[in-house]
């Protein structure tokens, strides 16, 4: 079956996502009209220009495809710029973990065990208070729906209704000192139940960062679920970092410790291939990879490229962080 998009683009019913998943997402979304989902999901998103073009042509497909009694739940929801989110299963299908293996649908098999429960994640360093928060603690943050584009490195995107809070949140409760630089952020060691970190060509575990401005900035998340569901282990669960105008690596998973340090921290892809990835890696269609392109990108689950936007289509929200553009997004190292 093929529904209609408003952009005359025909989406395929394997790109839909199922009925579960929009009875779920209704769930949560209480009090919202389901003609005006679109819009009001697009009005959530913080200090956004709200694009509710997509509304009326959305909620026409919704009803054409609920006559055929298929739910399309990737026409319904859109980001500010008007594209549909991906379809649930791309996005627990088609991963970057390399914990678990490097292929993209190795985590989604790989990761199905992986304990998630219980958990901690510790924050501390140049803090006036530490503080360790156990999961319960997190998901009482408010959590809010962002809906992202994911621009990988490899030049591939997707679009992802993520739930979380802003990491601001936790730092402003454990206060950073004057002398705090950076944030640096740690995924779990564990190599009995992540068969990828028994592999000696990374120095394990990943690790990533920010400077406090990025962090601070609300566009920055802790995610803890997508569609409305918890994460699946292969997006990160329990709790993963986003932030949508750096390149993918950066938004970093399965996180136990944060940290703010002084001195900019070094990421596992800058230890790995420091000539390849630098530290703010911010997503610049100018700045191509040593080896390909990042002028377009492969949106999952369409045909053809789409042109790659500078900061991925933040720039109103983040471009003032670098007031030195040619050096700030370079994604090599300095
Ligand atoms: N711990 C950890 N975090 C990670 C990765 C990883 O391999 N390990 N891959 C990164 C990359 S390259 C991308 S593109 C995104 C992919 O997130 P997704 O699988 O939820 O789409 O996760 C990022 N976070
Ligand atoms: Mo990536």
């Amino acid at each position: 079956m093929l529904i209609k998009k408003r952009s005359g683009i025909k989406i395929p019913s394997s790109e839909i996502t199922p009925k579960q998943w929009y009875l779920s997402r209704r769930h949560f979304m209480t009090g919202a009209a389901i003609t005006t989902t679109a819009g009001l999901l697009a009005a959530c998103r913080s200090g956004q220009p709200v694009n509710t073009s997509g509304t009326a042509a959305d909620s026409q497909a919704a009803e054409a495809a609920a006559t055929a009694g298929v739910v399309p739940t990737a026409g319904l929801m859109v980001d500010e710029l008007g594209d549909p989110v991906n379809a649930y299963k791309d996005i627990t299908t088609y991963n970057n973990y390399y914990e678990f293996n490097t292929t993209k649908d190795g985590p989604a098999k790989l990761a199905q065990d992986f304990p998630t429960s219980p958990w901690e994640v510790k924050v501390g360093g140049l803090v006036k208070t530490p503080k360790t928060y156990g999961l319960e603690e997190l998901l009482k943050f408010d959590q809010e729906e962002r809906i992202y584009r994911l621009r990988c490195v490899e030049a591939w995107s997707m679009v992802i209704p993520w739930n979380g809070f802003p990491l601001a949140k936790i730092l402003n409760e454990v206060e950073p000192t004057a002398e705090a630089n950076y944030v640096r952020f740690e995924t779990i060691l564990d190599k009995e139940n992540m068969p990828g970190q028994r592999s000696p060509f990374f120095p394990w575990p990943y690790v990533e960062g920010l400077t406090i401005e990025e962090a601070m900035n609300d566009l920055t998340i802790l995610a803890t679920g997508l569609y409305g569901e918890p994460l699946l282990p292969q997006n990160g669960a329990p709790i993963r970092l986003v932030v949508p105008w750096k390149y993918g690596f950066k938004s970093i998973k399965a996180i136990v410790k944060i940290d703010l340090v002084a001195e900019m921290p070094t990421s596992l892809w800058m230890a790995s291939a420091p000539n390849e990835y630098g530290f703010f890696a911010n997503v610049n269609p100018e700045v191509d990879h040593p080896r390909w392109s990042q002028a377009t990108e492969r949106r999952i689950g369409e045909l053809g490229r789409r042109a790659t936007l500078l900061f991925n289509g933040y720039a109103d929200q983040v471009s003032h962080l670098y007031p030195d553009v040619a050096y700030d997004t370079n994604t090599t190292a300095r």
